[in-house]
Order: C-alpha cells, then sequence, then structure tokens
C-alpha cells in the first residue's frame, strides 16, 4: 500500500482485505449512537456483553490467555533492523507479510468484517490524524466508538483524499458454517505487526486493549511517534492536564509514566488543596509540536479513556468514580449479584456473593483476585467530570511543563526539578519503572522504560532521544522537565508517600516553581523542594527527598550498560550529561 492512500485506494484496500480474510458480509461503521445501540444488543445476544445495572453500561470477559498487551510478539517491521533498535522486536516486512497472509486467509469466514474509519485529535487540528481500523470484532468496534471519532466525517475525509494509516485486525477464529461462536473469540497464536514505512498495521489473534484497538498503542503511538520524528513532532505516553492556580492563573502539565503506573489517577485527581483547580484534557496520549510562538502545544488524540478499574474508589479517586457510574463497558471487572460491578480496592470489604472475572462464583478465602488486575473500564471523555473547555481545541494547549515518573521502591526522590533541556531529556531516558499487570510478563519487575515509551516507541530509541534533544532549537520557550516517583518505601515495604490526593502538593510546588514563586536546592541530581517550602512535615521531607549519593553512582554505571545497547545511536550530549552528573555525585 503506498503511504499516502486515496479513496480508491481505501476500496481496493477493503476489497483486498475482503477476499483475503472471507467475512460473510461487510460492514462500513457509521459511528452514529444508534449504531453503537444496534452494536451493543448484538453483543449482548452473542453473550460477549451482558447488561449491569448501571444505565447503558455492560460487562465483557475475556479468555485467561488475553488479559492485556502482548509485548512478546509486538513487531516493527521496517526495512531495515538498525531502524527499529534493541528496544523493539524486529521482523522482516516481507517475511512477516507472507506469515500475516497465511494467518489471514479466511480467518473471517462466518463473520461480518467492519471497516471502521476514525480520526484521532480535535477535528481541524494540524496534528489530527486519520485511520482505518478493519476488525471482525464487534466488541472493538464498540470500544473504538468510545475511544476514538468513527463515521462519516473522517469516512468522507478519507474519500476527499487525505492520507490514513490502515490497520487489520481479527480475533483470529472463523466460524465455520453451524459452528457455535464463543462469548470471546480468540486464537492462542497472537502477533501485532507495525509497518511504519507503509502507515500500516496487522494484528491477530487477541481481543484485548491495546492488542486490538488499533488507534490507541499501534497508530497514536508506535505509528505516530515515527511519523513525530519525521515530521519534527512528538506523539508520547503522556496525560495532558491543566491547572488553574488561585490567583486564576491556568498552565498545562504534560506526564509521562510507564502503564499501569497513575496517569488516569492524575488526569483526574481532585485537587484539594484550596482555591486550586485541575482539569482534564487526556490521560494517555499527548501528541505535541512547537507552534510559531516558540511554545509547545498538546492536544489528546483520544476521545475516551481505557483505564485501569482495580484500585480506584471513592475515597482516593472520586472522579473517575463519577464518571463511569454509566455508559460504560467493563472488562473482566468483578460482578456483584444485583449486576453492578466491583474490584479490589473499592471498598474495604468485598461484597457478598461476587462472580469473580472468570464468570464463575468467587471465593472469598481464595488467593485469587475477583478482578483481572489489569480489568478496564472504556467510557467516552464527555463523561469527565472535569473534562478542560480546551479538550478539543484544534489549536492544543500550551505546555509548561513535562513530568516522568516511574514506579522505584527506592533511589527517586518524590519530586526533582531538571536544570535543563538536557538534564530533562537524560531523566526520561533514565526512566525505569516496576512491571504491572498492563503488560503481560512478571509483574513487579524493574525494567529501563524511557519516556515510558518502551512497548511504544516504533523506532530506535537512540534516535528517539536524539529527536527529543533536537527540539531546543532557536528562540523555543521550552516547558521545565521533572521526575516525580509517587512509589519510594520505608525498609517495611509500605509506601512512604500517600499518592493520589497528596500528588496535588507536588503539582502545586512546580507550578510555584514556573511562577518564581518557590526556591530550590542545588543536588547532584538536579533541583529539589527547599524543605520550607514544601508542606510535609520534617522526618516525611528527609524520607521523600534524601539522595543516596552511592546508590546514584551504581545507578549510573548500570545506565551506561543499558544506554551502550544503542551504540552510535546514542546521542553523546547524554553521555555527557550522565558524566557530569556522576563528577557533581563524587
Ligand atoms: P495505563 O492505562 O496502563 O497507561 O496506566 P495509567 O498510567 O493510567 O495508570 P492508572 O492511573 O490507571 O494507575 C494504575 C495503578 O496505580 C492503579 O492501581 C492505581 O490505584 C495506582 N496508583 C495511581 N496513582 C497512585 C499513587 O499516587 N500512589 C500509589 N501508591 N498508587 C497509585
Ligand atoms: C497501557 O498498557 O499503557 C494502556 C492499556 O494504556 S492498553 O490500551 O491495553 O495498551
Ligand atoms: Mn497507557
Amino acid at each position: 500500500m503506498p503511504s499516502n492512500k486515496t479513496d480508491s485506494a481505501l476500496a481496493s484496500y477493503i476489497e483486498k482485505i475482503r477476499e483475503l480474510t472471507k467475512p460473510e458480509s461487510v460492514v462500513v461503521f457509521d459511528g452514529t449512537p444508534l449504531a453503537y445501540q444496534e452494536l451493543l444488543k448484538e453483543l449482548v445476544l452473542k453473550k460477549t456483553l451482558e447488561p449491569l445495572s448501571r444505565e447503558n453500561s455492560f460487562l465483557a470477559r475475556s479468555t485467561p490467555d488475553d488479559v492485556a498487551r502482548l509485548e512478546e510478539v509486538t513487531f516493527i517491521c521496517s526495512k531495515v533492523r538498525e531502524e527499529v533498535g534493541p528496544n523493539n522486536r524486529w521482523q522482516e516486512p516481507t517475511k512477516m507479510k507472507e506469515e500475516l497472509y497465511s494467518r489471514f486467509n479466511g480467518c473471517m469466514q462466518g463473520r461480518v468484517m467492519y471497516v471502521i474509519p476514525y480520526r484521532m485529535g480535535p477535528k481541524g487540528s494540524p496534528l489530527s490524524k486519520l485511520g482505518v481500523e478493519i476488525t471482525d470484532s464487534a466488541y472493538v468496534v464498540a470500544n473504538m466508538y468510545l475511544m476514538t471519532t468513527t463515521g462519516k466525517e473522517p469516512l468522507l475525509a478519507i474519500e476527499e483524499g487525505a492520507p490514513y494509516v490502515a490497520g487489520v485486525h481479527s480475533v483470529g477464529r472463523s466460524l465455520l458454517s453451524g459452528e457455535e461462536d464463543v462469548p470471546w473469540p480468540s486464537n492462542s497464536y497472537k502477533v501485532i505487526a507495525h509497518f511504519p514505512e507503509e502507515r500500516e498495521i496487522w494484528s491477530f489473534g487477541s481481543g484485548y486493549g491495546g492488542n486490538a484497538l488499533l488507534g490507541k498503542k499501534c497508530f497514536a503511538l508506535r505509528i505516530a511517534s515515527k511519523m513525530a520524528e519525521e515530521e519534527g513532532s512528538l506523539a508520547e505516553h503522556m496525560l495532558i492536564i491543566g491547572i488553574t492556580n488561585p490567583k486564576g492563573k491556568k498552565r498545562y502539565f504534560a506526564a509521562a509514566f510507564p502503564s499501569g503506573c497513575g496517569k488516569t489517577n492524575l488526569a483526574l485527581l481532585q485537587m484539594d488543596l484550596p482555591g486550586w483547580k485541575l482539569e482534564c484534557v487526556g490521560d494517555d496520549i499527548a501528541w505535541m509540536w512547537f507552534k510559531e510562538d516558540g511554545r509547545l502545544y498538546a492536544i489528546n488524540p483520544e476521545q475516551g479513556f481505557f483505564g485501569i478499574a482495580p484500585g480506584t474508589s471513592m475515597a482516593i479517586s472520586p472522579h473517575i468514580m463519577k464518571m463511569i457510574e454509566k455508559d460504560t463497558l467493563f472488562t473482566n471487572v468483578a460482578e456483584t449479584k444485583d449486576k453492578d460491578v466491583w474490584w479490589e480496592g473499592m471498598t474495604k470489604e468485598p461484597p457478598e456473593d461476587l462472580i469473580d472475572w472468570h464468570g464463575k462464583r468467587w471465593d472469598k478465602s481464595s488467593k485469587e483476585a475477583a478482578a483481572q488486575p489489569n480489568a478496564r473500564f472504556t467510557v467516552s471523555k464527555t463523561r469527565c467530570p472535569i473534562l478542560d473547555p480546551n479538550s478539543d481545541n484544534p489549536h492544543g494547549v500550551p505546555i509548561d511543563a513535562i513530568l516522568f515518573g516511574g514506579r522505584r521502591s527506592s533511589l527517586t526522590p518524590l519530586v526533582v526539578e531538571a536544570r535543563d533541556w538536557r538534564g530533562g531529556v537524560l531523566m526520561g531516558a533514565s526512566l525505569s519503572s516496576e512491571k504491572t499487570a498492563a503488560a503481560v510478563g512478571k509483574v513487579g519487575e524493574l525494567r529501563h522504560d524511557p519516556f515510558a515509551m518502551l512497548p511504544f516507541c516504533g523506532y530506535n530509541m537512540g534516535d528517539y532521544f536524539a529527536h527529543w534533544l533536537s527540539l531546543a532549537k532557536g528562540s523555543r520557550i521550552l516547558p521545565k522537565i521533572y521526575s516525580v516517583n509517587w512509589f519510594r518505601k520505608d525498609e517495611d515495604g509500605r509506601f512512604i508517600w500517600p499518592g493520589y490526593k497528596e500528588n496535588a502538593k507536588v503539582l502545586a510546588w512546580i507550578f510555584e516553581r514556573l511562577e518564581g514563586e518557590k526556591e530550590a536546592i542545588e543536588t547532584p541530581i538536579g533541583l529539589l523542594p527547599k524543605k520550607e517550602a514544601f508542606p510535609v512535615e520534617g522526618s516525611l521531607y528527609e524520607k521523600l527527598f534524601s539522595i543516596d549519593k552511592k546508590a546514584y553512582l551504581r545507578e549510573i554505571a548500570e545506565l551506561r550498560e543499558y544506554f551502550a545497547i544503542f551504540g552510535e545511536r546514542f546521542p553523546r550530549e547524554l553521555e555527557e550529561e550522565l558524566t557530569l552528573m556522576e563528577k557533581r555525585l563524587l
């Protein structure tokens, strides 16, 4: 497929996939509320969805082997291996296409093939982009309806010749005549393949989240990050929030935390500090570009939230709880006897008579969780109780601060300000985090996750670092960069910082720094809040902000080893920056 696909290219693309996958029928999804309701009815008939007592809300239960993103079978298929770098799995494009053609051959037999034209980003934004997802999963169509702008308007733009990213997805389970369907069709063979040069995505075998909703991680991060490198912009795994101080001044922040590390929670934070206000532009992805006024602007390419349910409660995340009161699709949560939802952390005590995420009566005494740890809700952003008035502004919102944060039980302090852009880029590149249930694999394992983009950067991460450095040019007004860590633990393994609503104090400190209202102390790793200027009592301050120089020196040695995997592509400036930090620590 050419990268500039036209209307006739769309028709021939649909025809090509139809011929290959041999569905029973083809439906172009028109994105209307009525079409969505029709889909929900079908999904209930097929038992993929179960109606809940919450208004217009439904529950899906996946198969136990299809509960999260699958990094092991996610591939970037650029022609030259070095282009994808050691941060990605690579497969030669022709070889991958051969494999895909054989897997997709007849894979939609007995099923409806849906064509979803969609747009990522606000209408009329220079950064918004179009996509088409072809899928044999009605569940995917319903989720895409909530997460993107689907239907006639993006279709028309594509028909008028606008370029788009093409994606084809199949659950990989054809239905031969007379064969009965299962509630959650999938295939034990799974693969998610990206072709950045052709702007194409192919996904087979999984119906879950980032593996199947191709507009999200596959397009808006992996393909879009490559496009951004070419266009001089950014496509990042970041939330976007607007913060207003008691004087009525508003600033926007973007923050990158790895999967399952608190973006949705921070994006919907109830900011309880007197006089302060927080509003949400997005909770997972930011597309950003520098405009002629020299400032960095961001849009949220998504129209909805695909958020983690476990851990969400009225006590700690009331805005999220309010948002999902109705019009929400739940996947893999537990079900109460009055057909409502429950998950670990929602209430102190679980209710009686729960049905677990497998659909079985839950044994309270068992060690198994009632909700799958990566159970999620899908909901349109129109339900967000603190949606920023600029959330659909095609011009984007100006970003004044960028935060990087991982799940680190030791080492990194609650908040550190980078001295300059370079120091900030090193902060992003140095990010490590303990793995969460958002991806299949061992939970809790500490791994490098530069810029929270390890699973999502569609090209060589060495070049990605260089791209970030290259943005500091001319008279640009660069955002200040911060590292944060809500997850430091004490000797007994307990979180030192209460987190959640308390994180507002960190946001306020950053805001006040930008206003020039707060002094900071110079340390070898960056600028820390002055003890008097940070609203926690003395001993807690020490625990949150102490710097273990020896541990930092070990970290630097380890980082050097890690960065070496990028070879020549690792920017010398970052190496120098690392050496400077080392000297300051010695
Ligand atoms: P993805 O959607 O996978 O990209 O994740 P996310 O970054 O949006 O993470 P989310 O906000 O859903 O949080 C994931 C988990 O971290 C949940 O179980 C939260 O309860 C927990 N969490 C969020 N914020 C905090 C915090 O400040 N402190 C602690 N201890 N846990 C938090
Ligand atoms: C993540 O894993 O970072 C997510 C969820 O936001 S998924 O859409 O499944 O990738
Ligand atoms: Mn995410």
